[in-house]
């Protein structure tokens, strides 16, 4: 019997307060768990999703610090499963802000009428996998439980906000902030001593319009980040229409290159060509702004050498654009190649530092030692402050799923399961959790590609794998232990071909979060070769996997 037939509405079981009973339990409801909710609805599977936020938009409903925005142009960074959808939505700006992001998130939930199968306000504490009954029963901290057929982790890479690991934060008698957890009410900062600590993507966003806002601040860094200009410009009705006339191949062009994007990675290696053409290359590129700065020779990310030209191209930059000796050399970044962190994409980041009413402080050389009451301590001295903005990154990919106390077959816990590090095959199952999947999971390409792109392609897949096992009237999938050892040794083969893991304090590699495991999380095969490989496995009757 399909499980759809279990009942025949996932919100109708709520309301007894009995065990809700789905086919499809998604967490979260961001750009992957909206999407899920509505392909698996439209394929007759009752889904429920639940979020503990109050309202759509995953990531992009909780990171709403002052300059928070896409940093891939928004018009790729969207759905692209419904024509119609596409020319339904117009962008404004290049790269959207944060709040029309949201918008467009919630106008997807209406358009499809998403809401009415999404659990607002509520947490999975945790999740068992039920042999006998071949389902998973999930606990949550708000309302009836769950029972369903099939656990879909939508949760996202980057959502589990790292909790500050520095003494003294509670002894503080200003105003704390986290860029993952910006609130929902306007944050006065005017006249205020601000001091933000971190310069990832978040701190390098927000720095700019905090300084504009704030009396002074302060910026604490422990890594110097190398950053691009985005260039941000409005998304004039011509541009918008020469895109749309032309969807289709540049849709097919973001599939079918290696990072989800529809830009050209340029023939040419870095060494191949004349310094004078490679800085003409270069200035071209900054001049362009956004990631696509990548893409100005092959081998970036793949040759040392190569990537030095880069590297010093924007250390130069750097020297250029900002005034003080001592402030360049402590923003000038020296212990990894650039792009071996997800590099940011600014507006007016370096040119920041040339105000008076911002200060540097290398975390480095002078270590913060502890929060006090009115401020933060560093081996140098204090810095008295009113505000502190923690911008300090998120216990990546695995964080958000090892919130959950998740049991799989013969009790076996996933925190135990992964303590030397996540194990799963094609970042889409991990063994000894049938019927279990996380989407743009650790072993998949995920935030190394254009995040919808690599959404759609799990979304669609999963929907696929789980649309055969009802038509074969099979109710148990699980990776094969072997298949997924071989898949890691793949994925860590793929990440040693990249400059990626020379980044030693990267996320990629958990390696910001005192006491993770450091391995090598995301594929760095490329989103083409995975979405190929994939549709393989699937083809093959799904190979690697035990489907009874
Ligand atoms: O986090 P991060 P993020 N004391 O981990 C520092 C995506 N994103 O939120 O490098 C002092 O990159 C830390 O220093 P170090 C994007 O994929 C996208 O900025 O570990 N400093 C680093 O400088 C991005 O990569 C957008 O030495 C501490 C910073 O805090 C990812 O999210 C916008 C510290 C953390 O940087 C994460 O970015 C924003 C400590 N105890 C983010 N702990 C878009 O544009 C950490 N740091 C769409």
């Amino acid at each position: 019997m399909p499980d759809a037939m279990v009942e025949s509405s996932a919100s109708k079981t709520t309301s007894n307060g009995a065990t809700q009973q789905v086919d499809v339990a998604v967490v979260g409801a961001g750009f992957a768990g909206l999407y899920l909710l509505h392909r698996l609805r439209k394929a007759g599977f009752t889904t429920v999703a639940v979020d503990e936020a109050d309202d759509v938009g995953g990531t992009w409903y909780w990171n709403r610090y002052p300059g928070a925005r896409c940093d891939i142009q928004t018009i790729d960074y969207s759905y692209t499963f419904d024509p119609e959808l596409e020319s339904a939505w117009k962008w404004s700006e290049k790269y959207a802000t944060q709040p029309e992001i949201l918008r467009y998130l919630g106008f997807v939930a209406d358009r499809y009428d998403l809401r009415r199968d999404i659990r607002f306000h509520t947490r999975i504490t945790a999740a068992t996998w039920d042999q006998a009954a071949e389902r998973w029963r999930l606990t949550t901290d708000n309302g009836a439980a769950i029972s369903c057929r099939y656990y879909i982790m939508a949760t996202g890479c980057l959502s589990s906000p790292k909790p500050p690991e520095i003494e003294g934060v509670k002894d503080f008698k200003g105003e704390i902030y986290f860029t993952g957890r910006w609130p929902h009410h306007e944050v006065k900062l005017a006249g205020k001593r601000v001091a933000v600590i971190g310069t990832g993507s978040s701190g390098i966003q927000a720095i700019p319009l905090i300084a504009e806002q704030a009396a002074h601040l302060t910026v604490f860094q422990r890594t110097a980040n190398y950053s691009v200009p985005a260039r941000n410009a409005p998304f004039t009705a011509e541009a918008q229409a020469a895109v749309k006339a032309n969807y289709r191949a540049i849709r097919e062009k973001m599939r079918s290159n290696i990072n989800g994007h529809p830009y050209d990675i340029r023939k040419e290696s870095a060494l191949e060509v004349t310094e004078q053409e490679r800085l003409r290359r270069y200035e071209a590129a900054w001049e362009k702004g956004g990631l696509e700065f990548r893409g100005a020779f092959s081998d970036l990310l793949t040759n040392k050498e190569s990537n030095d030209t880069a590297s010093d191209f924007i250390r130069a930059k750097i020297r250029s654009i900002v005034k003080d000796p001592e402030t360049v050399r402590i923003l000038t970044p020296t212990d990894h190649p650039f792009a071996s962190k997800r590099p940011p994409i600014d507006t007016n980041y370096f040119e920041t530092f040339n105000r008076d009413n911002v200060a540097l402080v290398d975390v480095r050389a002078a270590p913060i030692q502890e929060i006090t009451p009115h401020g933060i301590r560093t081996s140098g001295r204090e810095h008295e402050l009113d505000v502190i903005v923690f911008a300090t990154g998120f216990d990546a990919m695995t964080g958000p799923m090892l919130a959950m106390d998740i049991t799989g077959t013969e009790g076996r816990s996933l925190r135990q399961d992964w303590a030397a590090g996540p194990r799963t095959y094609l970042g889409l199952q991990v063994p000894g959790y049938p019927n279990m999947f996380t989407v743009t999971g650790p072993g998949s390409p995920s935030v190394l590609a254009n995040m919808p792109v690599a959404i759609e392609q799990h979304t669609q897949w999963i929907a696929r794998c789980i649309g055969h096992m009802r038509e074969h009237g099979l109710t148990r999938i699980e990776a094969d232990a072997k298949a997924a050892e071989d898949w890691g040794a793949h994925v860590n083969e793929a990440a040693g071909q990249t400059l990626l893991p020379k980044a030693n304090h990267s996320w990629y590699l958990g390696a910001n979060v005192p006491g993770k495991p450091r391995v090598f999380m995301p594929y760095a095969g490329g989103m083409a070769r995975y979405a190929k490989f994939t549709d393989e496995v699937a083809q093959n009757g799904y190979r690697g996997f035990h489907a009874r």
